[in-house]
């Protein structure tokens, strides 16, 4: 008889789910083509770089301390052995190296960590609440999202920084006994965590950053000097998020560029993907401006890279620099002559092409030589 009934039970349940599901399909026929296929659905879908992300965090208070005085069958007026309270967790942020987006903190919308316990009698301190551990991308930045303030930076791997402190247990009454007051009657209640909508950012920690407008090959060059293979098309905006690669230089030694969406004319208005992304090259050590061999006019399109930069964050003009006219392969000595003429003098530049691969160990070794440039010679 039960077997018949958990049979029956389970049938009904594989119709009902049938039905659900021909009525999902069913609306989704109905709903416009558009809906459906969203485009800004879809990009957002696949884009696996999350570099912002806002989460509700909340440390948990202490726990109370006890108010207790020791009784038992000889003891008729014992003294105050009321115990302390447990700290409350704290939520900590923790770098690993081997992350590079915040994707696998995306769907944390409430972090919330535990209180701690109160304490007990017979001087029993109570439990701590267990830590929250937020383990982040090399180069994310907290902050706190009504002041803005910058809370915790997290720079090298294993680096762990107490972000939200839980509160600190209370005293137990055990603690207030003096030669005056044997018989305490207070204890103390444990401090509050600390809450609030907070921020993590991620300002990628690449050596070099690509820069230059839509189109001027700057994926293409990241697919040829390392192993990433980020989208190329004959068009602009081609790349949406950034992308990293490692380029291996010689004798096994390495280091990291990020190809960043192009720039145009008035991103700092929001204009193209705007200055969103720039914040990841605020922290390289060095620019790489790509200018196409085929620009119209090689040095206002170096100052309109220039001054977008500036209007974002003029530090980064400060940077260590070298322009790299993409594309070479199209231009003869004769041209290359004429952009020479054409760029500001005494401003680093050279002639690469990813199709021909020619200029780019020289380009490497450029780069190396800035990255590794002592301290001394800045
Ligand atoms: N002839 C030649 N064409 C190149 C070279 N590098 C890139 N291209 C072409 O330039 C076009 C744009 O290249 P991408 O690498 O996608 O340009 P991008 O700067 O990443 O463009 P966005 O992502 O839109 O900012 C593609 O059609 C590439 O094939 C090169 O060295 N020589
Ligand atoms: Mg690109």
């Amino acid at each position: 008889m039960i077997g018949l009934v958990t049979v029956a039970t389970s049938a009904l349940r594989v119709l009902l789910h049938r039905i659900q599901l021909r009525t999902v399909l069913a609306c989704n026929l109905l709903l416009p083509l558009p809906f459906i296929i969203n485009s800004t659905t879809v990009v957002s879908e696949r884009n696996n770089f999350i570099d912002y992300i806002r989460i509700f965090c909340h440390s948990g208070h202490g726990g109370a301390g006890a108010r207790h005085f020791m009784r038992n069958k000889l003891t008729a007026k014992g003294g105050p052995d009321g115990g302390d309270g447990g700290r409350g967790a704290h939520i900590i942020l923790k770098g690993n190296a081997n992350l590079w987006t915040l994707l696998h903190l995306r769907y944390y919308k409430n972090v919330i960590a535990e209180d701690g316990e109160s304490g007990g009698k017979n001087n029993c301190t109570g439990r701590e609440g267990h830590d929250i551990v937020i383990e982040v991308p090399l180069g994310t930045i907290a902050r706190d999202e009504e002041t803005g303030e910058i809370e915790a930076e997290i720079l090298e791997d294993g680096q762990e920084i107490v972000w939200l402190r839980g509160g600190r247990g209370g005293l137990g009454n055990a603690n207030f006994a003096t030669p005056t007051n044997q018989v305490p009657e207070h204890a103390q209640p444990g401090e509050p965590g600390v809450e609030g909508w907070k921020n993590l950012e991620l300002k990628v920690l690449a050596d070099v950053g690509l820069v230059g407008f839509p189109n001027a090959g700057k994926s293409t060059l990241l697919s040829v000097i390392t192993a990433a293979k980020p989208k190329i098309a004959n068009y602009a905006f081609t790349t949406l998020v950034p992308q990293l690669g490692m380029v291996a230089y010689r004798n096994d030694k390495s280091f990291c560029i990020a190809d960043l969406p192009g720039i145009i004319e008035g991103a700092s208005e929001g204009k193209g993907l705007g200055h969103r992304f720039l914040r990841h090259i605020e922290r390289n050590s060095c620019l790489l401006f790509l200018i196409p061999a085929d620009s119209n006019d090689h040095k206002k399109e170096f100052a309109i890279l220039r001054s977008e930069l500036a209007q974002y964050n003029p530090e980064m003009l400060q940077k260590d620099f070298i322009i790299a006219i993409s594309k070479s392969d199209m231009l003869d000595d004769e041209l290359k002559q004429a952009i020479t003429a054409e760029l500001p003098p005494n401003v680093p530049h050279l002639f690469i092409s990813s199709v021909t691969e020619m200029g780019l160990t020289a380009l490497k070794d450029q780069l190396w030589q800035i990255l590794n440039k002592p301290a001394s010679a800045e």
